[in-house]
């Protein structure tokens, strides 16, 4: 009987714009998949999707890199990744992409809605424009150093480090991306998301949200302390999808504005290709019965925790998330993956030389749940080696031959079963349901050692019942003991499912069952279904032994590169201009003062500042500052503080500063500098 609650799984929508590594299936697309297959197993309502996303500065950036359009670029990564994520067993119920027609129309109608709603504002804002390339930078177009972490290679929209979410006039030293120039401010017009107006009911959703990972809740929380500001949704670019309306036709909607709709577009077109296209709003549009799971990595929590449920609670009728399931990263032989540097492993190449399922299950018994993980090469090879070959393989083998010699390959019938066999059969039932329940509170390293349990203990009991010498000794115990050993390949075949699809696949051959692995029961585990004198298919190896000399050369590739990447930091560190001293008299050429804080308050549409009036002692001075997220304009007043005071007057977004105070970042917050007693307005600080 299946459940009346319905299960909406999705994975990230990776970017069409190069291949899969083994990072991204650590982080949201294996556990996306155990998780999919399981509770298919459980013979719950499910759906699937997911898709490339096709729009954005990362696709127009790769095209530039290539020499390519962004829909050749597209074209060729789409057919890249779907067959890669098919090989390495995937079961997505839908693959889609964002660049196309329905994706479009459902970005659009959703746009709409919260236009309608009141949830969207037109502003004027000045973005970053490079003349070199004349276009507006926005996005990835723009890098700098991060405001919050000191990051030097923060893109425009997000610190890759921190994870920050940034607008790209907050970047220090700004450079474009294409030319390296430092680029100007012009002005432009966007659409806003009121995320300030969706903050509330935003926090009292997730509020409801104990059982969420730690590191996810950390995250929002602290979101919401800084409070929610309004974010541009739209963009000056020509690739992605355009805005629907009249007065903005050469603008593009936000790459992450649309790519989560590209969940519900995926839905729909499932729902198109099955023939019934109203089908995906009983997934979407039915919050009681509906179970949604965003599979992620971490650096995208911001917009699945956060943004898109704000929208999603925007729009209205829509399901929220139950939970975000967000993995921390993979680590490579101990270093950060690079792409750009081809420090990674590609798992299109990977499986060339390996089995999917090795792959599967060493990342799945490593995967970075709670802090990031490690792939080496050396643990891939004793996993797959001394767990899968030695543990797993050398016990569905050994039956299977037991039984061909034998038995003529027929299953021998089961006589009365003492309690060593009464517990064999108990704790396939006691695995199926630990497995279970690690799997379904996202567990997954803790599942797979329990699936992997099983074999362990199957693998005892069959040295320990010594087939080879009951044989002569006692046959029927023999047959007994061959009868349960058959039993338990049939419960292993389904507990492996989801975590080892295709070795459950030979399994089911070789026990020459009818339909797949996947369309038995969860339930099924621990039942003694093969009938005696059930005949075997052909004995097949599950796992051959991976050579060390194969290994060494992997590890050896990953070497070289490892030592490229060092000597060019070795390089750079030297290459660094030693410390610029000044004299005495160039440090008193800056003329630093006290000043007491008179008045303070905020500079409409520019969030970040705040306008001061200090006493100078002889005079009062205004002074613009980017404070107000760490300052109220109320506890400023009064406050002494340190300005340079004879700095060349400036217009900050069109308001004068005549000096500038000192403040101090620690990454996170930004203190400004007072006196540690009492000092008069305007003395001189030396
Ligand atoms: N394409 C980011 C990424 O690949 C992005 C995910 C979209 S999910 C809606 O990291
Ligand atoms: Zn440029």
């Amino acid at each position: 009987m299946g459940e009346k609650k319905k299960y909406l799984i999705t994975s990230a929508l990776p970017y069409a714009n190069g291949p899969i590594h083994l990072g991204h299936l650590a982080g949201a697309y294996l556990p996306g998949d155990i998780y999919a297959r399981y509770c298919r197993l459980k013979k719950r309502d499910v759906v699937y999707v997911c898709g490339t996303d096709e729009h954005g500065v990362p696709i127009t950036i790769t095209a530039e890199k290539l020499g390519k359009t962004p829909q050749e670029v597209v074209d060729y990564y789409y057919q890249d990744i779907k067959s890669s994520f098919e090989k390495f067993g995937m079961s997505f119920d839908n693959f889609s992409r964002t660049s196309l027609p329905i994706h479009h129309q459902t970005a659009q109608e959703f746009f709409l809605t919260l236009y309608q709603k009141g949830y969207m504002e037109k502003k004027s804002l000045q973005q970053f424009y490079c003349e070199h390339d004349r276009m507006f930078l926005a996005d990835r177009y723009v890098e700098g150093t991060c405001p919050y972490c000191g990051y030097p290679e923060a893109r425009g929209d997000q610190c890759e480090k921190c994870g920050k979410w940034l607008e790209p006039t907050q970047l220090i030293e700004p450079k474009c991306k294409i030319c390296g120039n430092k680029p100007i401010l012009k002005e432009t017009t966007h659409y806003f998301l009121k995320l300030s107006k969706l903050q509330k009911p935003l926090e009292s959703w997730i509020a409801t949200k104990t059982h969420w990972r730690e590191n996810v809740i950390n995250f929002c929380k602290n979101w919401f302390k800084e409070g929610l500001e309004d974010r541009a949704i739209t963009r000056d670019l020509r690739w992605g999808v355009p805005v629907p309306l009249e007065d903005a036709r050469d603008k593009v909607l936000y790459v992450w504005f649309e790519a989560p709709i590209g969940y519900i577009s995926s839905t729909r077109e499932w729902a198109e290709k099955i023939g019934q296209p109203d089908r995906w709003k009983d997934y979407w549009m039915d919050p009681d019965n509906t179970k949604l799971v965003h599979f992620i990595g971490k650096d995208n929590i911001i917009f699945h925790a956060i943004i898109f449920p704000a929208m999603l609670i925007g729009h209205g009728g829509y399901v929220l998330p139950d939970d975000v399931p967000a993995n921390e990263f993979l680590n490579l032989e101990g270093r950060k993956l690079s792409t750009s540097r081809n420090y990674a492993v590609w798992l299109n190449e990977f499986l060339e030389k390996y089995d999917a399922d090795s792959l599967r299950y060493c990342l799945a018994i490593n995967m970075p749940e709670t802090r990031d993980a490690d792939f080496s090469w050396r643990d891939f090879q004793a996993r797959h080696n001394n767990e899968l070959a030695d543990i797993l393989g050398n016990f569905v083998n050994r039956t299977f031959t037991f039984v061909k010699k034998y038995y003529n390959g027929r299953v021998p019938a089961r006589g009365s079963l003492d309690s060593m066999d009464q517990e064999l059969i108990q704790q396939m039932a006691k695995i199926r349901d630990q497995v279970g329940h690690f799997i379904d509170t996202f567990q997954f390293k803790e599942a797979t050692r329990r699936f992997m349990d099983l074999a362990r203990l199957a693998n005892k009991y069959f040295n320990d019942r010594e087939p080879w010498r009951t044989r002569k000794e006692n046959p029927e115990a023999c047959a007994t003991t061959l009868n349960l050993c058959v039993q338990t390949t049939y419960s292993l075949a389904i507990l492996m499912n989801p975590f080892l699809p295709f070795t459950s696949q030979k399994i089911w051959q070789m026990l020459q069952l009818k339909g797949r692995p996947e369309d038995a029961g969860w339930d099924q585990i621990g039942e003694l279904a093969i009938p005696d004198g059930h005949p075997l298919g052909d004995v097949t190896i599950l796992f051959r032994k991976i050579e060390d000399a194969v290994i060494e050369a992997e590890i050896e590739k990953l070497q070289k590169i490892a030592a490229e990447l060092e000597a060019e930091k070795q390089q750079r560190l030297e290459e660094k201009e030693p410390p610029a001293y000044i004299s005495i008299e160039a440090f008193r050429k800056v003329e630093l003062k006290t000043a007491r804080i008179l008045k303070a308050e905020r500079i409409p549409g520019a969030d970040r500042l705040l306008k001061l009036q200090v006493d100078l002692g002889d005079e009062t001075r205004q002074l613009v500052a980017g404070i107000a997220q760490h300052y109220t304009p109320e506890e400023l007043i009064g406050k002494t503080i340190i300005v340079v005071a004879n700095l060349e007057p400036a217009k900050i977004r069109g308001v004068e500063s005549q000096g500038m105070l000192l403040a101090v970042s620690d990454g996170e917050r930004l203190t400004l500098l007072t006196t540690d007693r009492d000092v008069p307005p305007g003395k001189p600080v030396s």
